[in-house]
């Protein structure tokens, strides 16, 4: 087993633990756990050790962090679920926490999520008080307002008229890109990396998020057509306005490839001052099954 593998191991752990330390109440412990143990691919406690491991600094003091920015991601997500939001049955192969536990009990169990991502920081042993504040700051900020909170704000408002891809990419930049750059810039905090690494590093995380944002368009495109049986390229079914609705598959395609080339570079640029190989690592994965 690799050490990100192992560290990923003990994150899951720390949630569990943390979440299980609740003797107040059992519907909330469980309903939180519930959606932590769905699963999901970990990509951004991935994207926190990796960076970490880049820097050369010990894992162990991302493992709050990483566990923190699963916590808000998977809040989000048990809230986009809502009936109010996208209405979802099913979340990472199983039933969406309120299908299981019911609307008001999930709307808690994401609260929680939240509130308890900070307590998780905050009980570290490993960070000093200033990494703490900084980390929080950091996490907090991309989270709300000024992060995925507008996002997916302005993603709801977008759904009653047609938007541009300009628009788009803005929802994009803070509805997942922000929790995907937050992990980037947390890690860099922790692990004291200089100010020209992090400056690279914070370029390398917002080609990220849109190269996230792109595959997932583009696997949501081939999926339906794979399910509906259609020909690849013949449909893009809805209207709502996606990398693949503007560019048409082979220019999303294209449109990854690039942005690929972009944030290789920007890794190959600071190779001779850290190790960029976890790294490649994360852009190789966002390639895979595309
Ligand atoms: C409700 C406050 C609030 C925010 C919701 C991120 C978000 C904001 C909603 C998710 C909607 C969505 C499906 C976006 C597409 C890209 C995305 C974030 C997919 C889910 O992330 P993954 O693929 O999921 O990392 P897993 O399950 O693997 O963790």
């Amino acid at each position: 087993m690799n050490d990100i593998k192992q560290s990923l191991d003990a994150v899951e752990r720390l949630i569990i633990t943390h979440l299980k330390d609740n003797d107040i109440s059992e519907t909330i412990k469980r309903a939180s756990i519930y959606s932590i143990e769905a699963g999901g691919k970990r990509f951004r406690p991935t994207m926190v050790l990796s960076t970490l491991k880049a820097l050369g600094y010990p894992l162990e003091h991302g493992h709050s962090t990483a566990a923190a920015i699963e916590m808000i991601h998977t809040y989000s997500l048990i809230h986009d679920d809502l009936p109010a939001m996208d209405d979802d049955d099913l979340r990472r192969g199983q039933p969406t926490n309120h299908k299981v536990f019911g609307e008001a009990t999930a709307i808690l169990a994401g609260d929680n999520l939240l509130t308890e991502s900070a307590r998780v920081v905050i009980s570290d042993d490993n960070l000093s008080d200033d990494k703490k504040i900084k980390v929080l700051g950091v996490l907090l900020k991309n989270a709300g307002q000024k992060g995925m909170i507008s996002g997916q704000m302005l993603d709801i408002e977008g759904e009653t008229s047609p938007i541009t891809l300009d628009e788009l990419a803005q929802i994009h930049n803070y509805k997942t890109g922000a929790l995907i750059r937050a992990c980037i810039e947390m890690a860099c905090i922790i692990g004291e990396a200089s100010d020209d690494v992090t400056n690279t590093l914070n370029r390398y995380a917002t080609e990220v998020g849109v190269l996230f944002q792109i595959r997932d368009d583009i696997l949501d495109v081939v999926s339906n057509v794979e399910e509906l049986g259609k020909n690849i390229g013949s449909d893009v079914s809805n209207n709502k306005t996606t990398y693949v609705s503007e560019y048409g598959l082979e220019g999303a395609y294209e449109q990854f490839d690039t942005l690929y080339e972009t944030a290789m570079d920007h890794l190959k640029s600071i190779e001779t001052l850290i190790s960029v190989e976890p790294l490649m690592a994360i852009l190789e994965k966002l390639k895979i099954n595309l």
